[in-house]
């Protein structure tokens, strides 16, 4: 089975297809995952492996040329902001009163696996730093 790293180097080479990611099929519900907010730009959802007792994701429902933390333009500020605002609130939701990590892994040597803008949000135990 390929690590974390085969995966990202692997799917740096997909990054700019502009082909649809697996998150685009969780948006749509064409596949199923554990949805644990949504509102009309950001939808948060369980990783699928987790990190943590609590990992979800967050996402921008329309990607909008977002694959990556790196393409951000200034057309995107409130969006980011939204997502940040979203974090909070959700791992406020999941009861991640002791505070969480908020990860954004960007391109091959970020370990980014999926071209869909996501941020982390890992608790519900302890952190350490550096992170690998
Ligand atoms: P990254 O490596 O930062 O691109 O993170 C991608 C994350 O997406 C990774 O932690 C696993 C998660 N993931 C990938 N496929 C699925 C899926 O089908 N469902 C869910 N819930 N999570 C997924």
């Amino acid at each position: 089975m390929a690590s974390e790293v085969e995966r990202a180097q692997a799917a740096a080479a997909q990054a700019d297809s502009g082909a649809p990611t697996i998150f685009d099929k969780i948006i749509s519900k064409q596949i199923p995952a554990q949805i644990i907010y949504e509102d009309e730009d950001a939808l948060a959802f369980r990783d699928i492996n987790p990190q943590g007792p609590v990992h979800f994701l967050v996402i921008p429902k329309v990607r909008n040329g977002l694959t990556q933390l790196a393409k951000a333009k200034e057309e995107h500020k409130p969006l980011l902001g939204h997502l940040l605002y979203v974090a909070a609130q959700v791992a406020k939701q999941e009861g991640l009163s002791q505070g969480y990590r908020v990860v954004v892994n960007d391109g091959p040597n970020g370990c980014q696996s999926v071209y869909h803008l996501h941020l982390h949000i890992i608790g519900g135990r302890q952190m350490n730093w550096p992170p690998g």
